[in-house]
C-alpha cells in the first residue's frame, strides 16, 4: 500500500477509507519533522492536508518522493503550487462542494450586521428587554448596493442566494465574467458605490492586502465589508483604524491574519462581528470536503490522477 503522510486532522470517516488504501502516518510537531523524515521520508507517496496546514517546504524537502498531496479545503494559498509542479507533486482541492455553505455564513453575517443581533441577543438574555425597554431599531438589508470582491464559484453563489433582499450588485475581479451584475474594473470606485463590500477572493500574493485603506475609507461611515476569503486580503491595521476612527461603519469577519489570533482592538469594538473562520462549517459541507479529499487521493491511488486538481497542478 503506498504511505500516507496525514497533516493537521482527519475525520473519523476520512480516516476509515484512508487506512483501508494506505499506510498512514501522521504528523506530529513540526519542529520534529526534519528528524522523522530522515527515516520515514523517502517513503511518503501522498499527503492529505488543509488549507491552514497546507504542504510546508520541510515536508516537500523531507519526503522527495512525494506524488500528490490532497487539500481539505478550496484555498489553496498555504501550498507552495510552483515547488510542487516543479517536483511534479499533483495538487488537488475541494472547489463546489462547499459554496453552499460559505454563501450561507456571508448572508448570516450581512444579516447580524444589518440587524445588529449580536446586540438585540444580548438585550434579550441580559435582561435588559425588561429594565431598558424595547432594543433600538436597526437597519433593513433589502434594497442595497453591494460589492462582491472575487465572483468565482462562491462569490456567484452568494449573488444568488441575495437575490432574496432585492439588492444591485457589483463586482470587482481581474477579469470580466459574462454575468447578470455590473463590472467594475476599478476596486475603490466599486466600494465608494456601495453600502456593503463582500470580499471572496483567493489568498496569495496577488491579493494581499487588496482591500487597503482608501477601499475601506471609501465605504464610508454607513459602509461594511465582510471578509469570508482569507485574513490577507484586508490590511487589518487599516481596517481597524478605519473602525475606531468612524471611516468605516461595520465589519463581518470569518478571516484573520494570523489565525487563529484576533486581534485585542477587533474584540473590543461592537460594530464588529467575529467567526472564527467556520464559512464551510459544518458536518453536512465538511463531510462532503472529506469526501472529496480522499476520492482524490483514491482516485490517484488508481490510476495517478486526481479528480479536482488545482488550476496550475492540471496539466502534470
Ligand atoms: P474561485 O472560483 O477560484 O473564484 C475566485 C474569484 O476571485 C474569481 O472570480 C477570480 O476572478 C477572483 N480573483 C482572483 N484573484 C483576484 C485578484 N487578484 N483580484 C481580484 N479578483 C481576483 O474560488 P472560490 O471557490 O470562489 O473560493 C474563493 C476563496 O474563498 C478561496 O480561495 C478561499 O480563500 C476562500 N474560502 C473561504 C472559506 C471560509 O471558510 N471562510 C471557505 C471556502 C473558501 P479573476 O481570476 O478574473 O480575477
Ligand atoms: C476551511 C476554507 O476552513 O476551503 C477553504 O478555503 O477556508 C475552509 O473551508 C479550510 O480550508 C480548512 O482546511
Amino acid at each position: 500500500m503506498p504511505d500516507l503522510l496525514v497533516i493537521g486532522g482527519i475525520t473519523d470517516t476520512m480516516h476509515a477509507r484512508l487506512e483501508a488504501e494506505f499506510t498512514l502516518h501522521f504528523m506530529k510537531d513540526i519542529a520534529d519533522f526534519d528528524a522523522w523524515a530522515a527515516e520515514h521520508g523517502s517513503k511518503i507517496d501522498a499527503v492529505a492536508t488543509n488549507g491552514h496546514d497546507g504542504v510546508p517546504a520541510k515536508v516537500l524537502d523531507g519526503c522527495p518522493n512525494l506524488k500528490v498531496a490532497s487539500a481539505y479545503g478550496v484555498g489553496y494559498d498555504a501550498i507552495d503550487t510552483d515547488a510542487c509542479v516543479a517536483r511534479g507533486v499533483k495538487v488537488s482541492h475541494t472547489p463546489g462542494v462547499l459554496n453552499a455553505e460559505v454563501a450561507n455564513t456571508t448572508l448570516m453575517l450581512l444579516l447580524t450586521l444589518y440587524r445588529n443581533f449580536r446586540a438585540d441577543e444580548h438585550h434579550a438574555r441580559s435582561g435588559a428587554w425588561q429594565t431598558k425597554g424595547n432594543a433600538p431599531l436597526s437597519h433593513s438589508p433589502d434594497n442595497r448596493v453591494i460589492g462582491i470582491l472575487g465572483m468565482g464559484r462562491i462569490g456567484q453563489e452568494i449573488a444568488e442566494r441575495l437575490q432574496i433582499f432585492n439588492p444591485t450588485i457589483l463586482y470587482h475581479t481581474r477579469t470580466k465574467k459574462e454575468l447578470p451584475y455590473e463590472y467594475c474594473a476599478d476596486l475603490t470606485e466599486m466600494a465608494a458605490r456601495s453600502d456593503v463590500l463582500i470580499c471572496i477572493t483567493p489568498g496569495g500574493p496577488s491579493t494581499e492586502k487588496i482591500v487597503n485603506a482608501p477601499v475601506l475609507e471609501a465605504l464610508g461611515p454607513d459602509g461594511m465589508v465582510i471578509n469570508v476569503a482569507r485574513g490577507s486580503v484586508i490590511d487589518e491595521a487599516a481596517l481597524i483604524e478605519a473602525l475606531q476612527s468612524g471611516k468605516l461603519g461595520k465589519a463581518g469577519l470569518d478571516v484573520f491574519e494570523k489565525e487563529p489570533q484576533i486581534p485585542n482592538a477587533l474584540k473590543e469594538m461592537e460594530n464588529v462581528v467575529l467567526l472564527p473562520h467556520v464559512g464551510s462549517a459544518t458536518h453536512e459541507t465538511r463531510a462532503a470536503m472529506g469526501k472529496l479529499t480522499v476520492d482524490n487521493l483514491l482516485q490517484w491511488k488508481k490510476d495517478g490522477t486526481v479528480l479536482t486538481p488545482v488550476p496550475e497542478c492540471a496539466h502534470l
